[in-house]
């Protein structure tokens, strides 16, 4: 199994650094000195993910042709008898995108050509508007609107409620790290509180912005079935592009439940490891959106799959772009976006820190809204492991929620 232009793998290092965000990044590097990057991050769980690669995975790499994309991932998935996992995923994936960085670089091409070419001109994005009232929210969405996004994510703080899913209360944005406490710290949450005040959000942006604008919620797994199914009919007059993670599915069969009430658009996945995750629900036709990202499901080829198989059922990719997704996951799935025919949008919360920058290089562009991918082979994506050396592992927690009786809820 092996064609006359072998590229054999000489070396694997896994780096954990902190510009900014904790990051797990995979460097393959093969004889001819071509070298390939991969993002390994599992946020929160850094060191678990960064432990396996090196220990567990890392020796099977070595002295294997680079070009077999295909045969290292199923030695890597079917080969360990302990298949899927966040851990086993996102290690999959780094070693994926990495090779196929590798693969593009000794081609001379970038990824989306191997793909396929282009389907479109630029990748259309989604961002995000967050504050601690309706007013302060849409005065953000009124200044991401005037430097050209089309498409924004509104999320405002519940009233009574210290904090709310991507309201960060007294930290400056959503890139900063939440380890200024030991220990994860804690949201409080109320359904009840949450469903009295979301509509207002809504009828103010369709007040203020008109129909034009795309807008988006997040509800972060937060209702059961059947009060996911009464916000979304609550929602639908305000025409979302979609609602994502209304409720938690690792019962796929919930979102049979929500669909069956709502036409508003439904999106769920940035959570998931395989297309076996949400299968039954690209299968039926109960969403509209596939969040998975290519570092969280097993990497280019994961997330082709994935695609491919969505189409058959109408659901567009919609990939994860938060800013725990290193440059490198954003620059893998930004080759699979541009190519995908039932490409949907992706997120975009910007193109990271000054810290982050230094340390990772990229050629993707924001034009009036849109993500240009560019023409260097591979990812075009560069780490710097000196600059990297400057900003150690910092451990660090996401958030977790309570109900007011202090019983634990998804945050
Ligand atoms: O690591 C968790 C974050 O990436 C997540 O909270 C972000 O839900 C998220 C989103 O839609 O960006
Ligand atoms: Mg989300």
């Amino acid at each position: 199994m092996s064609g006359n232009r072998k590229l054999i793998i000489e070396d694997v290092k896994v780096i954990v650094s902190c510009p900014g965000r904790n990051f797990v990044t995979l460097k393959i590097t093969t004889e001819s000195g071509i070298y390939g990057l991969g993002d390994a991050t599992v946020n929160g769980r850094e060191q678990a993910v960064a432990t396996y690669l090196r220990e567990h995975v890392a020796p099977c790499l070595i002295g294997r042709n680079a070009h077999e994309i295909e045969d290292i991932w199923q030695y890597l998935y079917k080969g360990v008898y302990w298949r899927k996992g966040p851990i086993n995923m996102a290690s999959i994936a780094a070693v994926d995108v990495a090779l196929w960085d590798i693969k593009g670089k000794a081609a001379d091409l970038p990824v989306y050509e191997l793909l396929g070419g282009k389907s479109r001109r630029g990748v259309g994005v989604y961002v995000h508007a967050t504050g601690n009232t309706v007013e302060d929210t849409l005065d953000r969405a009124g200044e991401l609107v005037g430097q050209g996004y089309q498409a924004i994510r509104l999320q405002s703080s519940v009233p009574g409620l210290d904090g709310s899913y991507g309201v960060l209360g007294d930290k400056k944005d959503y890139f900063e790290l939440q380890n200024d406490r030991p220990l994860p710290p804690e949201h409080p949450w109320s359904t009840k509180k949450y469903m009295n005040s979301i509509e207002e959000l809504f009828v103010e942006a369709r007040k203020r912005f008109g129909n034009e604008l795309h807008l988006l919620h997040d509800v972060h797994s937060r209702l059961t079935p059947i009060e996911a199914a009464r916000l979304g009919k609550m929602l639908e007059p305000y025409d979302l592009l979609f609602l994502e993670d209304a409720v938690a599915a690792e019962n796929q069969e919930s979102y049979r439940i929500v669909r069956d009430h709502t036409t508003t658009p439904l999106a769920i996945g940035e959570i998931y490891n395989t297309i076996w995750d949400c299968k039954d629900m690209i299968q039926n036709q109960w969403i509209d959106y596939i969040r998975t990202a290519s570092t969280h499901a097993g990497g280019i080829t994961a997330l082709r799959r994935i695609a491919d198989f969505a189409a058959l059922y109408h659901v567009r990719i919609a990939p994860h772009g938060a800013p725990d997704l290193s440059p490198i996951c954003y620059a893998a799935q930004s080759h699979i976006d541009i190519w995908a025919p039932n490409f949907g949008i992706q997120e975009f919360v910007g193109f990271g820190t000054e810290k982050s920058n230094e340390v990772f290089s990229h050629d993707l562009k924001m034009v009036d809204g849109m993500l240009h991918v560019g023409d260097r082979p591979g990812l075009g994506v560069d780490f710097d492991e000196e600059a990297a050396a400057k900003y150690p592992y910092n451990r660090s927690y996401l958030p977790v929620s309570r109900l007011e009786d202090g019983t634990l809820w998804s945050w």
